[in-house]
């Protein structure tokens, strides 16, 4: 029974928060911050979503009929399988406007949103979405007519009620409304000028995750009997979810406003939807895009540096990563230890509740938070939206438990739940991910030094920093305790699997580069040289925020000499460097002669085939000579001195088209590395051994912009190599932006730095615009 009261604790223990003062209970969050953000296109997951910053919120959003090959489709989540030609925020300033561009086959769609507090609104201010649909081409014989639909839904279970008007539409109707507890009694009013058709139907459900059905089977059950694909218009008082079609000949432009506090006698309705339709509505967008473009010059300066094509992806870039922010609200699914389960069966355990208001990654595959992608946004919106940014890290910071453990990937509520196959649900406590947000804060932290702002912004950046300073430690003390490894200061990526014999290299997850290549047999003699690095950076940027706040613990003087010794030249050569070669290795258990082979197994009296490693050499203690990201961690991080030798090695080993460089930016592993493109299981196709990621690209190139600029011996190669791939790496990524549409999650190395993987990946690829112009942060 000890062995499981023990296992029972720590999994309490897993899912307690810390107790420390909150960063979201911060003033600076509160009141007309709080307000100001509180409505937004925060459901990045579906083509057009709104939703407050609430637990429980009103929802609203668009889906459409698409036709592909002369099949109907009904559009909403935003589906890789769909085939849109392109779709994503092309602007949008994470406040109050944006504005995105769909292309699906024959029709193209924009989404315009606009917010406004001016009006003497209601709680979170009232909002517009423009919707414009038209042909690609004229040939008559294509699509004529579209199919939007657009819903409004309460999470909370509060009924909404149709406009009494809808049947007899002539140009403006209120379509819906309803009351809540958070914006009052709230109104949606459609104008169109066109000639359109309006049907709808409600439903009573708690469920938001599978909208498309409920429609899809309301429109397939009603067209048995009708022949025709359209609503029933089925409705009763206690529909918490309204559906409207508005069926429409094309050309078609819709203008949709919310405003809400309109019980108040003083709440002059018409007043604020004129606002936000017809003509006053163009000129809005008009100038809150002027605005958008004006800022985006102001802060990236790309005019002199690259061409106007060039610019327009940049702009869709952090267009795109603004307009994916999202909200939140759920319990994470923390696993047991294996082999151990609850009493009621379950192999896992709910964090606690809680919201995350965050970037994505993809709004296609991943519209969830990732823990370390978000430092790579925040490098972005940290530039763009200094409270924005703050407000994202705070999130992220109060999901830190009581062992300072914050959990990697953010699968929070059912419509995020239904995204994700069951197996990768569940977190694991002992499992890291780079702790990225360092540098992003590092950035703060100097951004404050350096007067870089206003008044207003220092002080809140400072209350942030000194706030944030007692979960920060906490987590660098997780890695510190839980990730070290058998050498003082050494430390090694927690959870590899020893045991199995199916994989080429067993993975490394935690540390978010997957499939690179480590040690071959999994041990707690291993050094991983980007741990080390990642440690580096932590107790370089903890020191940093404890000198801003000298709280006199005498943590300082501990993060200093911690950085110090992580930044020992010899210390580091000793344990990574490989003297042939010039290149830094991780350390361990290894061999090189693994290979996996089709074998019979049986398993449950069948006979199967099945590919198993094997290896046939004993492994011993090592360098792991594979070279790629991993090894150049020392110098993306600065600790290699600008007189070094080694430094012109490691710019050897950049600027060899053998090893990493190719045309299109910087391979993630060597072409001479024997892991280079290898399958890691029959089912698990090469990641992170070969392709070129921006993310890493990104942060090789800021380290040769930094060793371009110190005096030394390398100083003049590194910019000539400096020049090379960030020019590699703006042309590659520019060039499929306009051949495909998208933003890649990375380029084929092999085959013409073609974008792979998942799209539109505007997390870190978005990176190309800090690229662009040429903004890295400080070392
Ligand atoms: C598993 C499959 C619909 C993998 O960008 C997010 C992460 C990175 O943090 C990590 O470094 N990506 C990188 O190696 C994507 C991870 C997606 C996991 C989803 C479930 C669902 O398929």
């Amino acid at each position: 029974a000890s062995e499981e009261d023990e296992v029972a604790r720590m999994a309490r223990t897993s899912v307690t928060p810390l107790d420390a003062p909150k960063m979201m209970d911060l003033p600076q969050f509160q009141g007309e911050h709080r307000e100001s953000l509180y409505w937004g296109t925060y459901r990045p997951q579906v083509y057009l979503g709104i939703r407050a910053r609430t637990p429980q919120s009103l929802i609203a959003g668009l889906m459409w009929i698409g036709i592909k090959n002369g099949q109907y489709f009904l559009r909403h989540v935003c589906d890789d399988s769909d085939g849109l030609n392109t779709f994503g925020w092309i602007d949008h300033n994470g406040r109050d406007y944006g504005h995105q561009v769909l292309v699906d086959h024959d029709i193209s769609l924009t989404t315009s949103f606009l917010k406004d507090r001016q009006n003497g609104s209601g709680y979170g201010g009232d909002w517009a979405v423009r919707v414009d649909v038209k042909k690609n081409d004229s040939d008559e014989a294509k699509q004529n007519l579209v199919h939007l639909f657009f819903y409004m839904a309460d999470e909370e279970g509060n009924s909404i009620s149709t406009g009494k008007d809808i049947d007899n539409f002539d140009g403006a109707t209120l379509l819906t409304f309803g009351s809540r507890k958070d914006v009052g009694r709230w109104e949606l009013h459609l104008e169109s000028k066109d000639d359109v058709e309006i049907h709808y139907s409600g439903f009573k459900t708690p469920h938001m995750h599978n909208l498309t059905e409920l429609v899809q089977g309301a429109l397939a059950f009603h067209a048995r009997t009708t022949g025709r694909l359209l609503l029933p218009d089925v409705y009763d008082d206690s529909s918490n979810v309204v559906v409207f079609q508005i069926t429409a000949k094309l050309p078609s432009k819709l203008d949709i406003a919310f405003i809400s506090g309109t019980g108040l006698r003083s709440s002059r309705v018409e007043e604020r939807i004129n606002q936000l339709r017809g003509t006053k509505l163009t000129s809005r967008l008009d100038e809150k895009q002027k605005d958008f473009e004006e800022r985006f010059h102001n802060i990236f300066n790309l005019k002199d540096k690259v061409d106007s094509e060039t610019i327009a992806v940049g702009r869709a870039a952090i267009g795109n990563l603004l307009g994916g922010i999202g909200y939140f609200y759920g319990q994470s699914k923390i696993a047991l230890p294996k082999g151990f389960s609850l009493k009621n069966g379950d192999k896992f355990i709910s964090y606690w509740p809680a919201a995350l208001y965050t970037a994505v990654p993809s709004r296609s595959y991943f519209p969830r938070g990732f823990l370390w992608d978000e430092g790579f946004h925040q490098l972005l919106v940290g530039r763009w939206d200094i409270s924005i940014c703050m407000d994202i890290i705070g999130h992220w910071l109060d999901l830190i438990n009581v062992n300072g453990w914050i959990p990697r990937e953010q699968i929070l509520g059912a419509e995020a739940l239904s995204k994700v196959p069951e197996e990768f649900v569940a977190q694991h406590p002992s499992n890291g991910n780079p702790p990225m947000l360092f540098l992003a804060l590092r950035d703060l932290a100097n951004g404050l030094k350096e007067n870089k702002f206003s008044a207003k912004e220092a002080n809140e950046v400072s209350a942030f920093l000194d706030r944030a300073y007692i979960r920060l430690g906490k987590w660098f003390q997780w890695f510190n305790t839980t990730q070290s490894g058998k050498a003082l200061n050494t430390f090694y990526w927690h959870g590899r699997d020893n045991t199995t014999n199916k994989e080429l290299n067993p993975k490394t997850l935690s540390s978010g580069l997957d499939d690179y290549p480590r040690a071959s047999h999994p041990s707690d003699d291993e050094r991983h040289l980007d741990l080390r690095c990642w440690m580096f950076l932590a107790a370089n940027c903890m020191h940093s925020i404890a000198e801003l706040f000298g709280t006199n613990s005498g943590l300082e003087k501990e993060y200093e000499n911690m950085a110090k010794e992580l930044a020992d030249f010899e210390t580091l050569n000793q344990m990574h460097l490989d003297d042939n070669s010039g290149a830094y290795f991780d350390f361990g258990n290894h061999t090189e002669k693994v290979r996996l082979r089709w074998r019979d197994v049986v398993v449950e009296h069948h006979v199967k085939r099945e590919l198993i490693r094997e290896a046939s050499e004993k492994p011993q203690l090592t360098l792991v000579p594979q070279i790629g990201v991993v090894g150049l961690f020392p110098f993306v991080m600065g600790i290699i001195p600008p007189a070094s030798s080694i430094l012109g090695k490691q710019m050897d080993i950049i600027s060899n088209r053998t090893i990493l460089w190719t045309d299109y930016g910087l391979r993630s592993l060597s072409r001479t590395s024997s892991m280079y493109m290898k399958r890691n299981t029959e089912h698990d196709p090469p990641y992170w051994r070969g392709p070129i990621w921006i993310n890493m690209n990104f942060m090789i190139l800021s380290a040769l912009h930094h060793y371009s600029q110190e005096n030394g011996p390398y100083k003049v190669r590194a910019k000539a190599i400096y020049d090379e791939l960030r020019s590699n790496l703006i042309r590659n990524v520019v060039r499929n932006y306009y051949e495909t549409g998208f933003l890649w999650e990375h380029y084929d190395q092999a085959n013409k730095g073609k974008g792979k993987g998942t799209r539109p990946f505007t997390g870190w690829t978005s990176l190309v615009l800090l690229i662009m112009s040429e903004t890295y942060p400080s070392l």
